[in-house]
């Protein structure tokens, strides 16, 4: 398959002013007529070529009426249209037939529970008609959509509506126009039987604008956050940015099978219903800030990636990064920010590191690919979202306002890039962002070493260095622009004393200090720093750096126990809880007796006894590491040691703080009962907290704890607390463990998102027979294939959620991957190529289980007609 390169980018010879497009929906046949009205431009040449795909038949092509003759006028390859002697401007009419029914990829336009939907981007346009469909190329869309009416009540597509009425034979229309220019990634249509959920918002433009959440009648009542969340989205960004919406509908729809997990198509948004549903008896807290962190994001793009869109795909973190940094940032100010901080770094590091440490690392912006699809990446969407939040932190809030007023002033209704964002950023900070840039254009993690040393009367020195690992097709690395943002913990709050500061720190006026490391090597020089004032680095997580320092355990404790940065304390928690995690493994290796220190146990006992001041933080301060994040962080050990030194671990803990754990699971248990009867978000914190304790106190085996998690199985009213008991449950021996389990689905099955938690918690099971569980689950009744998921929950959570079960010695787990892998790919092949994902991580595993992976890779390449998709992902994990 051929590479398409970012340095082949080349503009549109033809624009395309208008495209008025016809469906006559039919589930097996649907007819697409799409006139186009075209424009060469400048000397361009005369051929137009349009983009197609396989599973479309052209039926008829006119030009300004007249119909063309194949290969005279035309020719028609796989993946294009060529259309010759184009003249200065013409209607160009395209009558193309396609069969939703049959499409299993779900790009394109397909059917979901019976209702049609689309997913355009990336590619997905030229599976409706021939078009160019490229994101440089903008054009007025108006669309006419024909259905019967009974099965197809509702038919909507982007913009507003623009008139409706029946035809003959029981079928109707409707029409529908989108003033704004877009490219064809952001078109979209739905057709089917759906309920729908309306409300309104008064903008601050003075438009009043209609709101509807369509889904299945069974889900209405479940969309009531969905809705409220839409709402507070549109009132942050006006509130934030200055940013109002701008048609008089806002449609969502909810479907069930979807490749991503929502699309922000102009005006019509469809989402994954994952990200819409939320009901507190059947979607857990998390489930909850996961929609409205989406439905914020999809709403923020109608700024942020449609009226500035992309020039070319390997832009995507233009709209991806800045999006992903907006919905962080709304989430944050909806909720607790540092809770939000917290989560976001961990999934940064659990999705994004190991990316950027492995074969598939590429930088923010890539140079080259095959399949786009493959690029929707933790680092385009996660360390892109970090690029934008560095460069906020580096000029400061109010100069990143500034700059985003210029962005859309200079670039609203184009299709833009990086640069342009950047140059924005520049120009209306004063700030020289030349060297910044490279954050977009070098892969790899920059590791940073920080050395504090006490330099000559009252001065403190930071000598830190940085180095940034070679990354596929990118050897040599030059130094970063590293925004390190830290202050000086003492007893009593941060050290305010600090003065004489070298000129590469900037005060940041609350207590933090911003270093700018630019070189290989900084020094940053403080004077009057109090003796005994601890440093506490990288607040906030400044920048998406591993960061090593010459701390002494003594001030590691410090940070742990007294720092004012309640991010920082987490961090400190989790370093400690590694590093312990690592010294028992070496106990392993060496066939030592393990040991845990007293003083971890004993600050984490300290900790959880003041819960009540901030039980969410502490819950955070008292998680186990993910082995995800054991084994990405260590050092040349073997994950065998690794993986059975954190389960010592933490059942140690366990063990050592079980009296606490115990009635700080009561407390915390009643805390969140009555705060949630009084409807107060707290509710929330305690429950995490209670969480947290309850798969510790699974951990005991105890009689008292065991009868504890089934009470909460048994008697818990919400998702949250059901699902942690199910998941402590799974990993159980309580004798009743399959019979509560078959009771869990017996009780949810007509729901299939809960459904998807029950496969998801069978799949982390650290059950001795956990592939065989997974192989029966496989064959149950409700697992499918063509449901992504379905596919997720179980396929994607034992091969990247239980890593030690899944990199058992015997193979087994490769194995089970590579054969869903080889499955799906004739249905999904951008979903197969999706769950390679855990295959390209594997340079640190034993020679052993990289051949027994490299046996499993070479089946998937021999596979006659592989996609495209698993083609690119495959062949790089096996180089
Ligand atoms: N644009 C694809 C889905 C999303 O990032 O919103
Ligand atoms: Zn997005």
């Amino acid at each position: 398959p051929k590479e398409i390169l970012l340095a082949d980018y080349a503009a549109y010879p033809f624009a395309i002013d208008t495209i008025a497009l016809t469906f006559k929906l039919s589930p097996a046949e649907t007819i697409v007529t799409s006139k186009l009205s075209c424009r060469r431009l400048g000397q361009a040449s005369t051929v137009l070529e349009l983009n197609g795909g396989p599973y479309m038949s052209l039926l008829s092509l006119h030009m300004d009426g007249v119909l063309l003759e194949a290969e005279k006028d035309y020719d028609l390859s796989e993946e294009h249209l060529r259309v010759y002697n184009a003249p200065k401007s013409f209607e160009l009419t395209v009558v193309t037939s396609i069969n939703p029914q049959e499409n299993t990829r779900l790009e394109g336009l397909y059917l979901s529970s019976g209702n049609f939907c689309t997913q355009c981007e990336a590619e997905g346009f030229r599976h409706i008609t021939y078009y160019p469909d490229r994101p440089d190329v903008l054009s007025v869309f108006s669309v006419r959509i024909e259905a019967l009416m009974e099965d197809y009540p509702v038919l909507l597509s982007n913009g507003n509506p623009a008139g409706a009425g029946e035809i003959a034979g029981g079928y109707h229309y409707a029409i529908w126009n989108d003033p704004h220019p877009k490219p064809a990634y952001l078109f979209a249509l739905v057709a089917g039987n759906l309920a729908c959920l309306t409300d309104k918002f008064h903008t601050s433009l003075g438009r009043d604008v209609t709101l509807n959440i369509y889904t299945l009648e069974k889900d209405q009542a479940k969309c009531d956050y969905a809705m409220g969340a839409l709402k507070r989205s549109m009132q942050w960004d006006e509130e934030t940015y200055g940013l109002a919406y701008d048609l008089d509908v806002y449609n969502i729809v909810a479907v069930s099978d979807f490749n991503m997990g929502a699309m922000e198509n102009k005006g019509l948004n469809v989402f994954n219903t994952k990200y819409v549903l939320a009901s507190p008896d059947t979607e857990t807290d998390t489930d909850f800030a996961h929609v409205e962190g989406v439905i914020g994001h999809e709403y923020f793009h109608n700024w942020t990636g449609n009226r500035v869109t992309c020039r070319d795909w390997f832009q995507l973190s233009l709209k991806e990064g800045l999006t992903v940094y907006r919905d962080q940032e709304f989430s944050s100010d909806m909720g607790s920010r540092v809770i939000k901080r917290i989560d976001d770094v961990k999934a940064l590091r659990a999705a994004q590191f190991p990316e950027d440490a492995g074969p598939f690392a590429h930088p923010v912006r890539p140079e080259k690919y095959i399949e786009i699809n493959n690029f929707y990446t933790a680092t385009v969407y996660n360390k892109g979202a970090e690029v934008i939040r560095m460069m906020a932190t580096i000029i400061g809030q109010a100069a990143f306002r500034k700059g985003m007023d210029l962005y859309f002033e200079r670039h609203d209704g184009s299709a833009v890039t990086c640069e342009d964002f950047v140059q924005a950023m520049e120009d209306a900070s004063g700030f020289d962002l030349r060297q910044f840039r490279l954050w977009y254009s070098q892969a790899g993690t920059p590791e940073i070493k920080v050395d504090v040393k006490k330099g000559q009367g009252s001065k403190t020195i930071l000598s830190v260095s940085q180095t940034v690992p070679s990354t596929p097709g990118q050897d040599m690395k030059k130094p970063m622009v590293i925004p390190i943002v830290m202050g000086f913990a003492t007893e009593h709050g941060d050290c305010l004393s600090a003065q004489g500061l070298s000129s590469n720190i900037r005060p940041l006026g609350n207590g933090s200090f911003l270093l700018m490391m630019t070189q290989g090597a900084d020094e940053f020089t403080f004077e009057g720093v109090e003796p005994t004032a601890v440093p506490s680095l990288l607040r906030g997580f400044s920048a998406p750096v591993e960061m090593e320092t010459t701390l002494s355990e003594l001030q590691q404790y410090f940070i742990l126990n007294f720092d004012t940065d309640s991010f920082n304390r987490v961090e400190m928690s989790d370093l400690l809880l590694k590093k312990e995690v690592y010294k028992i493994a070496e106990q392993i290796e060496a066939s030592q007796t393990k040991t845990v220190s007293n003083k971890l146990i004993k600050s984490l006992g300290q900790c959880l006894e003041a819960y009540e001041r901030d039980p969410a933080l502490i819950s955070s301060i008292l998680s186990m590491p993910s082995e995800n994040d054991c084994i990405s962080s260590m050092k040349r050990l073997s994950i065998d040691a690794v993986f059975e030194a954190r389960q010592f671990l933490g059942k140690k803990i366990a063990h050592r703080l079980r009296k606490s754990l115990q009635s700080v699971y009561l407390s915390s248990r009643s805390a969140a009962k009555s705060l949630s009867l009084k409807g107060d978000k707290q509710a929330v914190h305690f429950r995490r907290l209670q969480n947290v304790c309850l798969s510790y106190m699974a951990k005991t085996g105890g009689h008292a704890e065991n009868r504890l998690i089934v009470d909460q199985f048994q008697d818990s009213t919400t998702m949250t607390n059901k699902l942690a008991a199910l998941q402590a449950l799974v990993h159980s021996s309580i004798g009743k463990r399959k019979q509560l389990i078959r009771h869990f689905y017996k009780a949810y099955r007509k729901d299939e998102l809960v459904v998807d938690k029950w496969f998801a918690a069978q799949a982390l099971s650290t059950h001795e027979n956990v592939h065989s569980e997974i192989a029966l689950l496989q064959n149950h009744r409700d697992f499918s294939y063509t449901n992504p998921n379905r596919i997720r929950s179980l396929i994607g959570m034992f091969t990247m959620g239980n890593l030690s079960a899944f990199h058992r010695r015997c193979g087994k787990g490769y194995e089970i991957l590579a054969n869903a892998i080889l499955k799906l790919d004739d249905i999904n092949p951008q979903v197969a190529a999706r769950m390679l994902t855990p295959l390209g991580r594997y340079h640190k595993l034993d020679k052993e289980r990289q051949v027994l992976i490299g046996k499993q890779l070479k089946r998937i390449l021999a596979k006659e007609g592989l996609s495209k998709p698993v083609y690119e992902m495959a062949s790089k994990a096996y180089e």
